[in-house]
Formats: structure tokens, C-alpha cells, sequence
């Protein structure tokens, strides 16, 4: 909104050009989106905490977790308030992938938020069932894509990372596999959301890695130089990105352990969703495989050990996703938040290595 306010002013007022570079509004989308976390973190906390909107912890779980009873969650509206605020504020609010990938992240937000107020009016972790949440994640992602597939001039071309000159083209594939990019990015956030931290550091991460990637996707000259598809205006994607990487470090303030607050489903859904759709967007899905790394092997580790469950009944790993069979193990929550943020950020930084090597 400041862009299209401000930036005209800058015949008037010359200083008010600085608007018109990206960069600046990417570097102010990330501490406004900070502020506004950090800033209204407390009063919501406080509000959580009167509402006794606390989390109830299942018993089957690690017996250290029994002690966070109580902690305040749903802590993901201040994240996504904060997220749309600096988008709105910081970007260019005429460009389409802006309002496509705030919709998607607001159309998960209220599946989460569905899912946590159940929780919360019910009394106990029981949400919504699988099958809602599965089919609510479903018809979002089933309008994004087709979105997608009729936006003029979208490619349903898929890059693969490596490979400059392998480009399948999915045609009406585009958009079972952008549903399954998103939902999967989605709930695999959501599942590795189960200590002090561990979600928001990796999605910090993977936002700040997508905000480089939809920045040089977005400039003809960048992309034509790393031989990349160009893609105009997916470099308004970076201010989306930017703000929820400061919204994400606001949050973490607050959320390290012992965390005060949690994110609750209304946030980890939208924030896996947001990551999926801009990997959409910016045609680098794949590589949204390596960016986020870290929920892939939380999820496999699910996959695998109900598979093995329920053939051989027996567990791979003491208990799944594999932050608790760490945990299992003997090590200190923090210590498995910042070995997993350690190996998300090694990932983070060989993905974007590839957009050199093809
Ligand atoms: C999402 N939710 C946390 C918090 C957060 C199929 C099965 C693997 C599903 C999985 C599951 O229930 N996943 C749900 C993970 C929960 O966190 C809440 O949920 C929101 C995110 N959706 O924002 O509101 C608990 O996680 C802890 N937590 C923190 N710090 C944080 O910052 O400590 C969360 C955020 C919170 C808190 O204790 O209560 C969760 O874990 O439920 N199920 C599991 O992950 C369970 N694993 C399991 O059943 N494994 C079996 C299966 C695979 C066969 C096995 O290995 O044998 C574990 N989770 C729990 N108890 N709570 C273990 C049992």
C-alpha cells in the first residue's frame, strides 16, 4: 500500500523513490512483520492466558511435555496478522501473486483455526477429525491450483533442480500436484511442531531461502543469468516471504524454550501452505524438498514408523516424528531444536546452490 501511496510522491518528495526497490521493501516487510510479533506477543499471551486458551497435552506423549499443560496456543494469529499487515503495508497490493498466495495462507488459517477452537471449546487435542481436515486442506488447495492453471500466461512447465533443460510440462497434472505440494508442505509443518521452537526456526529459514529464490525469479536479469524461468512479478513473493520471516522471528522470541506460547494449528497450517504456494508460484517446487528438509524427514519418520506399525507391528524409531524419538533418547528438547535448525540451515543453503548448478 505504501508503494502505490508513497512511491507516486516521489516527484514532490525525492527520498520517497526509495520505494520503488524491492529490496527496501523486502528488508522493511521483515521488521515491520518483527514489530508487530514482538510487540503484541505479550497482550495476546496475557488474553490466551485469561480465555484459559491452554494447550492440553496427551498423556501418550514424551513425559517432559507434561509440564507444558496450559501453555497458551493459537499463538499463530499474531504470526498471520502480523505477516498480512507488512504484506499489505510493504508490497505492491495490484500484484496477483500477492493476493493468491495471502489468500491460500488465510484459506489454511482458518482450517488451523477451526481445528484449535474445537480443541479448545471440546476440552481435550481432539479437533477436527483427519478426514475434515484433510478435505478442508484439499478444497483450498484445489482453488489455488486451479487458479494456477487458468492464470493467462502460467506455465505448468515443472523445473527440477539440476536439470536447466529437463522442464516436463504436467498440463492438467499442474494441479493435482500443486495440491499436494501445499497440503504436504502444510501438514508437515504441523507435525513437526511438537517442541519449544522447532517449526518456527525452519520455516525462518525456508522463508528467508524463498525470498532470495522469488527475488532473482522476478528479475529478468538475475534469471536469465542463472538460466532460470523468469517470472514477471513473482519478486513481490520476497516482501510475502520477508514478512514471514520477521513475523517468524518475532514469534520464536516467545516461542523458544520454555516456550510461553505455541502456534497452534492456525499457524502451522497457513505457514506450511504459505511456503507451498509460493514454491508454486515461483516454479521451485521441488526444491522445496531441500529447503525444507527438515519437515520431510518429520514426516517420512511418521510415514515409516505407522507403516512399520501397522505391518510388522513393530516402531523404527521410539517415537515418531523423530524429534521424540530423540528426545526418547535422552537428549534436552533445545538441544534437538537446534540440531534440526543446524541441518535446516545446511539444507537451506545447498538448495539455493542449485539454482547455480544446472
Ligand atoms: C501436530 N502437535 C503436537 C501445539 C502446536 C500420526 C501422528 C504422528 C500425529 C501426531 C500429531 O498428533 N501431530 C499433531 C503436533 C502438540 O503441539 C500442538 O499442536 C500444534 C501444531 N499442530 O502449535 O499447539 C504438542 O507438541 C508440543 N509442542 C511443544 N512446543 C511447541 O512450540 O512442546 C508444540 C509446539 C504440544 C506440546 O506437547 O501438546 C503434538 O505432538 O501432538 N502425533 C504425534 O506426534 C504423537 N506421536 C505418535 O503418536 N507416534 C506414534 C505413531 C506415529 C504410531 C508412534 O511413534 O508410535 C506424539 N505427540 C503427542 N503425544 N502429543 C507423541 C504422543
Amino acid at each position: 500500500m505504501l508503494y502505490l501511496w508513497l512511491y507516486p510522491l516521489h516527484t514532490e518528495f525525492s527520498f520517497l523513490n526509495v520505494f520503488r526497490y524491492l529490496s527496501f521493501r523486502i528488508i522493511y516487510a521483515a521488521v515491520t512483520a518483527f514489530l508487530v510479533a514482538f510487540v503484541l506477543a505479550p497482550p495476546l499471551i496475557r488474553k490466551l492466558q485469561e480465555i484459559r486458551m491452554g494447550q492440553h497435552v496427551r498423556e501418550d506423549g514424551p513425559s517432559t511435555h507434561l509440564s507444558k499443560s496450559g501453555t497458551p496456543t493459537m499463538g499463530g494469529l499474531l504470526i498471520l496478522f502480523a505477516v498480512v499487515l507488512a504484506t499489505f503495508l510493504w508490497a505492491d497490493i495490484t500484484n496477483r501473486y500477492v493476493w493468491l498466495v495471502v489468500l491460500a495462507t488465510l484459506g489454511f488459517g482458518a482450517v488451523g483455526f477451526a481445528d484449535d477452537y474445537l480443541k479448545f471449546v471440546r476440552g481435550r487435542s481432539k479437533g477436527l477429525t483427519a478426514a475434515q481436515k484433510f478435505l478442508a486442506q484439499g478444497l483450498v488447495a484445489l482453488s489455488i491450483g486451479l487458479v494456477f492453471y487458468f492464470l493467462p500466461g502460467y506455465s505448468t512447465q515443472l523445473s527440477v533442480p539440476f536439470f536447466k533443460n529437463f522442464t516436463p510440462d504436467l498440463g492438467l497434472l499442474y494441479i493435482p500436484f500443486a495440491i499436494l505440494v501445499i497440503v504436504g508442505a502444510s501438514n508437515a509443518v504441523n507435525l513437526t511442531d511438537g517442541l519449544d521452537g522447532l517449526a518456527i526456526g525452519p520455516i525462518m529459514i525456508a522463508s528467508l531461502a524463498y525470498t532470495i529464490v522469488a527475488y532473482v525469479v522476478g528479475n529478468r536479469i538475475t534469471s536469465e543469468y542463472l538460466l532460470i524461468p523468469y517470472i514477471e512479478g513473482a519478486g513481490e513473493l520476497a516482501v510475502f516471504t520477508a514478512a514471514i520471516f520477521g513475523a517468524s522471528l518475532g514469534f520464536l522470541w516467545f516461542n523458544t524454550y520454555p516456550a510461553s506460547v505455541f502456534m497452534g494449528d492456525v499457524g502451522s497450517l497457513p505457514l506450511g501452505a504459505a511456503l507451498g504456494t509460493v514454491a508454486v508460484v515461483s516454479k521451485h517446487e521441488l526444491l522445496l524438498l531441500l529447503v525444507g528438509g527438515v519437515f520431510v524427514i518429520e514426516a517420512i519418520s511418521v510415514i515409516f514408523q505407522v507403516a512399520s506399525f501397522k505391518s510388522r507391528g513393530k516402531r523404527i524409531f521410539l517415537m515418531a516424528p523423530i524429534h521424540h524419538h530423540f528426545e526418547m533418547k535422552g537428549w534436552e528438547e533445545p538441544k534437538v531444536v537446534v540440531r534440526l535448525w543446524i541441518i535446516a540451515i545446511l539444507l537451506a543453503l545447498l538448495s539455493l546452490s542449485t539454482l547455480k548448478l544446472r
